[in-house]
């Protein structure tokens, strides 16, 4: 199962766990109050899982890719992996799935504090539009992730502060319904 928990607030290495002190926990009760949802797959049999299929059909993720990251990543791929580290929103839901590896996927929550959620092989994660969020790879610098898109909408990021599209503005008005 996923573990999430509030972070602190050192600026040192990104890839490092930051756990608040003392630690503060996250469930997924708490996660699914801010609108991210989370479940897990089994990653091994991913080329054919019936259960995958399923999802992608229901849901309408139609279009797919996979991004792969390691610590002898290209320049090039080093900066795109920075990018991520951006604080920014999207316009739709972001759906990743952890085929290998691991990573962090970090959340604010409503105070604008920053919950930090560790990923794993198996794990697929759904943020919603308008949420801001980041990701990094752990100390482990590993991490093959399939991305899923929902019809064909345009995947555009936009870095904070975006405070004034639509998508952020249901988010927080969805917000005040649900926390
Ligand atoms: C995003 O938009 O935050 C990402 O796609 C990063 C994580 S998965 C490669
Ligand atoms: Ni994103």
């Amino acid at each position: 199962m996923v573990q999430a928990w509030y972070m602190d607030d050192s600026a040192e290495d990104r890839k490092k766990p930051h756990h608040l002190q003392p630690e503060q926990p996250v469930s997924l009760e708490q996660l699914k109050a801010f609108g991210v949802h989370s479940f897990s797959l089994d990653a091994d049999r991913y080329k054919s899982d019936p259960e995958l299929a399923k999802i992608r059909q229901e849901k309408n993720y139609t279009r797919m890719d996979i991004v792969t990251m390691h610590k002898d990543t290209k320049p090039s791929k080093e900066e795109k992996l920075k990018s991520f580290y951006e604080e920014h929103l999207h316009l739709d839901d972001e759906i990743r799935y952890i085929l290998e590896g691991s990573g962090y996927f970090d959340v604010r929550d409503k105070d604008d504090r920053w919950i930090r959620i560790f990923m794993q092989k198996g794990e697929m994660i759904v943020l919603p539009a308008g949420i801001y969020h980041r990701f990094t790879v752990d100390e482990n610098n590993y991490v093959k992730v399939m991305r899923l898109f929902v019809g064909d909408s345009e995947w555009t990021s936009f870095d904070r502060p975006a405070d004034h599209c639509e998508a952020r503005e249901k988010y927080v008005q969805f917000l005040t319904q649900t926390v």
